[in-house]
């Protein structure tokens, strides 16, 4: 195997110093990475599979078809536009399946914590009782587990209605979205229903028009959007508490020398939550040291990681590019992961090391891992057995490299609460003086950063874009991998007020506030729906999302639920742009996405590749709307 230094070809990619610093050290010469791959292998993307108009969907096919050739149609006399529409739909089928099965985790395990089985309490009894409303369920002279345990029945009947009625939660839209939601016939029924729905629409022979075809995969994203990610947000703030600002440290350098270095990976924080605990446990505490380790460090990587951030301020080691980049330190004694983005290189890449990767999930095994089931309903007990596991490996750890930490920290817990409190101030929780300084052009608008990271483009791409919108007084608020990376960038602390726009820098330095807003996991984006909604209700900016000056981007996209994601967005009015879009193979239907979705859900999918020209896009985009507003003096 080729010794290297750092990944060769890497440079233009790899612009994180503590991840070069990783890849360049002793531990990780012979670690073969994702970057590696990249640069490895060879050949180009598939053209058909990158243009969308791959089809496989039966066994006639598959069928590679091309555009404008009659020639090249598919075999059952398919467009390319059809093909691509299917393709995409079924992406954000896929997306929105992956938050719901997430959400339903969370829903049993709020079940159960309601039922006072397991560690976990009900913490949020204000947020339960407004979801309590939303959901009828009384609240008046009953104990809070009672009202818990009602409000879970009903948010779990929600994934398997069938009955044509709304989701709950959608009632919370503006008054215009939800007309128009009624009119296109696309308000989401029941959130397993809306994925089958989309499956069955997308197997040969049944839906054959993309117009058609688009206004189901807005359904069924909204069922994610509005549904199941917005079940998963609010029964997680009320189980585990509704994040509130908190300083922490996103950095590879968050791994100690001295301690058992766990990093928690995945998805769902019902699992890290209770290693979290577990890890407080005298008994835990002791075994550790008996190993010879000064203590159990408990490290993030990916969404899991911004869970835990968010509400406890435990740190993030490391952002979806940055996971096998975390075992190549050979600092870490396991890294424990549940569901999605968690990479089969893991297992790969920790075989060089003691790192045991421990799978946790029924759903999710990986060949080489240790599988060691999390049981709901003896989570501590399950997270005990993992932490003992990881701890009795601390003895094994060889050479390692942990990169200097960095200074910067980060200040985190940005919910819709949150935001709502620190801009209305400590009597008067409200969105009105945020309305009113977006009016006045001190706040040009809102940048929404949501999404991945990508292996394939500069992980400095967030970064660069961040810094173009706050330098032109836009506020940003962002999620997932991308929050991570803007963290890593030093943009996600007051500090950073000093690379805003003097406007933008005066709020950021009145409030104490950083221009970086984190607010939390991919399934936090649902705060963002009912961040926009509200402020919309505030008054003074329009009547619905869509005349928001506010614009929201996952320029590294990677998995598919930030297509889920992306289309929830637009269809509840919202503006989007992507780096790319897996579509270009079909003219019409390219169009329809970047133009043509406009005609009936008021919003569009944007594609700009250059990550400086899809900055000044989103600037140009929010001065449209202000222009329209009658603000942009
Ligand atoms: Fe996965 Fe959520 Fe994307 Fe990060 S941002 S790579 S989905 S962990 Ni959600
Ligand atoms: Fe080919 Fe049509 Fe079958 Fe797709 S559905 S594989 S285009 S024949």
């Amino acid at each position: 195997m080729a010794m290297r230094n750092g990944c060769e070809g890497c440079s233009d990619i790899i612009k994180c110093g503590s991840s070069k610093d990783v890849l360049a050290a002793k531990p990780a010469q012979n670690v073969i990475t994702a970057y590696d791959r990249v640069q490895r292998r060879g050949m180009s993307a598939c053209l058909f599979g990158s243009g969308g108009t791959c089809c496989r969907n039966c066994n006639m096919g598959p069928c590679q078809i091309i555009d404008g050739i009659e020639d090249m149609l598919g075999i059952c006399g398919v467009s390319a536009d059809t093909v691509a529409a299917r393709n995409f739909a079924r992406i954000v089928a896929a997306g929105s399946a992956s938050h719901t099965d997430h959400a339903r985790e969370m829903v049993k395990g709020f079940i159960e914590t309601a039922k006072g089985h397991g560690p976990h309490q009900i913490k949020d009894v204000e947020k339960l009782k407004s979801l309590a409303a939303v959901f009828d369920v009384a609240t008046e002279d009953r104990e809070i587990n009672e009202i818990a345990l009602e409000v879970g029945e009903k948010a779990l009947a929600e994934f398997g209605k069938q009955d044509d009625e709304p989701l709950s939660m959608t009632k919370r839209a503006t008054a215009k979205r939800q007309a128009l939601w009624k009119k296109l016939n696309i308000f989401p029924r029941g959130v397993d229903r809306e994925v089958v729905e989309m499956m069955h629409r997308t197997h040969m022979g049944v839906d054959q028009d993309y117009e058609n075809i688009m206004l189901q995969a807005s359904r069924c994203a909204l069922s994610d959007g509005w549904g199941s990610s917005m079940l998963s947000t609010e029964l997680t703030d009320i189980m585990f508490g509704t994040p509130v600002p908190r300083r922490s440290i996103v950095d590879l350098g968050v791994l100690k020398p001295d301690q058992v270095n766990i990093a928690v990976h995945g998805h769902e924080p019902l699992l890290a939550e209770s290693l979290c605990i577990a890890a407080q446990d005298p008994e835990m505490v002791e075994l550790a040291k008996k190993q010879g380790a000064k203590g159990i460090n408990l490290a993030g990587v990916c969404c899991t990681g911004n869970e835990i951030l968010m509400r406890r301020g435990i740190p993030v080691a490391a952002g979806f590019v940055q996971q096998e980049i975390a075992i190549a330190t050979g600092a870490l004694e396991a890294m424990v992961v549940d569901v999605q983005c968690t990479m089969e290189s893991l297992a790969q890449v920790a075989n060089g090391f003691h790192t045991d990767i421990i799978t946790t999930n029924y759903r999710a095994k990986m060949p080489g891992g240790v599988h060691i089931q999390f049981d709901e309903h003896e989570a501590l007990n399950s997270a005990k057995q993992i932490l003992t596991h990881a701890i009795k490996n601390f003895k094994k750890r060889g050479e390692c490299f942990i990169p200097e930490e960095k200074k910067l920290d980060v200040v985190v817990g940005f919910s819709h609460e949150t935001i709502n409190y620190m801009l209305g101030g400590r009597f008067r929780a409200s969105y009105r003086p945020l309305n009113d300084n977006i009016i006045n052009g001190r706040i040009r608008g809102i940048g929404v950063m949501v999404g991945c990271d990508n292996f394939r483009l500069a992980d400095d791409t967030h970064e660069l874009i961040a810094r173009h919108l706050i330098k032109n007084n836009v506020l940003v608020l962002a999620t997932g991998c991308a929050a991570t990376s803007l963290g890593r960038a030093g943009l996600v602390n007051p500090e950073a007020a000093r690379f805003c726009g003097d406007s933008l820098a005066e709020i950021c330095e009145t409030v104490g506030m950083p221009p970086v807003l984190h607010m939390g996991s991919c399934v936090d984006n649902s705060r963002i729906l009912v961040a926009a909604t509200q402020i919309v209700k505030e008054g003074g900016l329009g009547e619905d999302i869509t005349d928001l000056p506010a614009i929201g981007t996952a320029p590294l996209w990677m998995s598919e639920k930030a297509v889920a994601i992306g289309q929830y967005f637009v269809a509840s009015g919202a503006q989007v742009v992507f780096q790319d879009l897996p579509v270009s193979g079909a003219k019409k239907f390219n169009k329809y996405l970047l133009e043509g979705l406009m005609g009936p859900l008021g919003a569009h999918w944007n594609v700009e590749s250059d990550p400086q020209k899809l900055a000044e896009l989103m600037v140009a985009k929010i001065d449209a709307k202000r222009e329209a507003l009658g603000i942009n003096k």
